[in-house]
């Protein structure tokens, strides 16, 4: 897979408008490291405010600053450009690199943005992570830092929250520990003490955040059982609680990724849980990236455990250059993915179908009103090869068969469709020969 096509948009304030063209897939964010990732729906589009890591050659978190993303689809993702940088906050102490996880909600026409930072003060009970508070009158900004921190909040993680009577609240992390209290109408003080939310799991816990569904509160929370983060969450009658701890919402990342941090949202009738993980650097965990995913409710309001994917949400238009890579399923023997590039993994990955019968499955592919005739499929092999594309929902059905010529260098090969599929399906390529045969991606046409 390689790099995505950045294309400039627009000016806005001194930050640029780009398109992330073709990410329907987790992560969803290909060109520079996100985490930590609060999504929103505001007017209708989804609104993604990360955290933006970046590898400054130490080995702990380096984070300068904020971009936000937003999406209609889910799968095409604009990245709006620098929203608030640690160097025009006036109490951030701008050397330390420090813009933690960051939340942003909407109180009569203005966006509330909340970030951590540690503060230039260092006087006694000033110092460490402060949580400051930039508005704006849009979702994307400008948003207009305040000058100093939120008085009586020491920690990081902000989560804030609106109750259905109009009364915000907001939720954050320190010492291990999750605290909460109410804000005032100007949504920049605390209007109540902190209180630590009591009555949760012992151990580790950071990146709070609350939501209401059907008249019950959840606290979402990542935890330390063990070594690393999971997603977990406990259940109340009130925004303050008390609560009561219900379940596991992901379990911890089999390949190590320390931490997770996540949040929750409903949009057009169906829940995402939008978390990290790092794909783009699986050997430094202080490099992550976004992904989201679908969440289900059982029937008595507890949550279906989440089980990651590659594959992530939203339809994947025929006519765009389909990432096989990020798969729905892969073949047990003779298929697998590596990044095109190791030295430079934001070229991102690709499939690799080493023996006759290896397959991978990619789902959800829209192949719209039936006007597309050929593919092309963009490959290296050493042999060539022969693959075909089939249509898992409609029984295998061949749709093309493709050769694969004998070539060193990625080679874009065109065949004609013998049948012309309509509507959306989940796309399965086999390999007919002893391969291997690499393959980027494959377009409709
Ligand atoms: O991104 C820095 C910190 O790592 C966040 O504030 C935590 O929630 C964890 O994800």
């Amino acid at each position: 897979m390689k790099k995505r096509s950045i294309r400039c948009l627009s000016m806005l304030c001194g930050c640029l408008f780009f398109i992330n063209n073709g990410t329907a897939q987790n992560p969803l964010i290909l060109d520079q490291f996100t985490a930590d990732p609060s999504a929103r729906e505001f007017g209708g589009r989804v609104y993604v405010y990360p955290s933006h890591d970046e590898h400054c050659g130490t080995d702990w978190f380096c984070m300068k600053d904020y971009h936000v993303f937003s999406s209609e689809n889910l799968t095409d993702w604009t990245d709006h450009g620098v929203i608030v940088s640690q160097e025009n906050v006036q109490w951030v102490d701008s050397t330390t690199n420090s813009m933690w996880a960051p939340d942003c909600i909407e109180k009569d026409g203005k966006y509330y943005f909340y970030f951590p930072a540690i503060s230039k003060d260092k006087t006694d009970g000033r110092r460490g992570m402060r949580i400051g508070v930039a508005v704006s009158g849009t979702p994307y900004g400008p948003f207009i830092p305040e000058p100093e921190p939120i008085p009586d909040v020491r920690g990081i993680d902000p989560n804030p929250f609106i109750d259905k009577d109009g009364q915000a609240y907001l939720y954050w992390a320190g010492n291990k520990r999750l605290y909460g209290a109410r804000l005032r109408d100007n949504m920049l003080e605390l209007a109540s003490e902190p209180e630590e939310i009591r009555d949760l799991p012992d151990g580790f816990k950071e990146g709070p955040y609350l939501f209401e569904r059907n008249g019950i509160y959840y606290l979402t929370y990542p935890h330390v059982p063990e070594t690393t983060e999971r997603l977990e969450y406990a259940v109340g009658d009130n925004p303050m609680g008390p609560f009561r701890t219900a379940g596991v919402i992901m379990d911890e990342s089999p390949a190590g990724c320390w931490t997770n941090h996540h949040s929750i949202i409903e949009y057009r009738g169906q829940w995402y849980l939008f978390y990290h993980h790092n794909d783009l650097s699986p050997d430094f965990d202080k490099n992550r990236s976004i992904r989201a995913d679908s969440l289900f409710f059982n029937e008595d309001g507890t949550i279906r455990k989440v089980i990651p994917t590659l594959r992530g949400v939203g339809l994947t238009d025929a006519g765009r250059e389909i990432q096989i890579d990020r798969y729905s399923a892969l073949g047990e023997t003779g298929a697998s993915i590596a990044f095109i590039d190791e030295e430079d993994r934001f070229k991102g990955w690709k499939t690799r179908l080493e023996n006759e019968g290896a397959w991978i499955r990619y789902n959800s592919v829209d192949f719209g009103d039936a006007d597309l005739q050929s593919v092309v499929v963009k490959a290296v092999s050493g042999k060539g090869g022969t693959v075909t594309l089939q249509l898992d929902d409609l029984d295998g059905l061949v749709i093309a068969q493709v050769e694969i010529p004998e070539t060193t260098d990625w080679t874009e090969s065109h065949t004609g469709l013998s049948r012309i599929p309509s509507g959306v399906h989940n796309l399965v390529i086999v390999l007919h020969d002893s391969g291997p045969v690499e393959i980027d991606w494959i377009r409709f046409e």
